[in-house]
């Protein structure tokens, strides 16, 4: 997390989430505006500029601060979501959009770890996270010299490779089970 947060406040960044469902079929949430503030602020998320198929999931979570199952920093006074939840995650009142909670291996779950509900309302097979340098603000000098740089098509090559502890450790990543 303070890797996420060093490296988000030392540039502009943007946040992709990919996610998949049982059946394979895939979407995408990208963030053109992404920034962590610091553990002083309990890691609160900017996710701003949306655009993808998988519809704007982590609206209710920006701005949130990050909770744990021993840390409530959510938004209902009442209850404790990271606990009830089982999850590290920017909790409102709880969540349309939850990705680092148990997995279940299936689709139809009362309880579920990872979902998007604004995409699919079950249990989904597998999300990742990712971060890279926002080329919203990429220097025009730059764009020049790459034409490619100025397609908005999003290429997943340039995404960092999650190498921190942090990202990996933000990743709900699952393998589904060979059939
Ligand atoms: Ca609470």
């Amino acid at each position: 997390m303070d890797n996420i947060f060093l490296l988000s406040n030392q540039d502009f960044y943007e946040l992709r989430f990919d996610l998949w469902d049982f059946e394979d079929n895939r979407a995408f949430a990208l963030y053109k505006n992404f920034k962590l503030d610091g553990a002083r602020d309990r890691y609160k998320i900017h996710a701003t500029d949306f655009e993808g198929s998988a519809k704007n999931g982590m609206q209710v979570h920006n701005g949130m601060r990050f909770s744990t199952p021993d840390q409530d920093n959510d938004k209902w006074l009442e209850y404790h979501c990271g606990k009830e939840w089982r999850a590290g995650w920017w909790f409102n009142n709880c969540w349309h959009s939850i990705l680092n909670g148990p997995y279940y291996n299936q689709s139809k779950v009362l309880s579920r770890g990872i979902s998007w509900n604004d995409w699919k309302p079950e249990q989904l097979a597998k999300s990742q996270m990712k971060i890279r340098p926002s080329r919203l603000h990429r220097s025009v000098e730059s764009t020049k010299h790459d034409p490619k740089a100025s397609n908005s098509k999003v290429n997943d090559e340039t995404y960092l490779p999650s190498n921190s502890q942090d990202l990996q450790n933000m990743e709900s990543s699952k393998l589904k089970p060979k059939s």
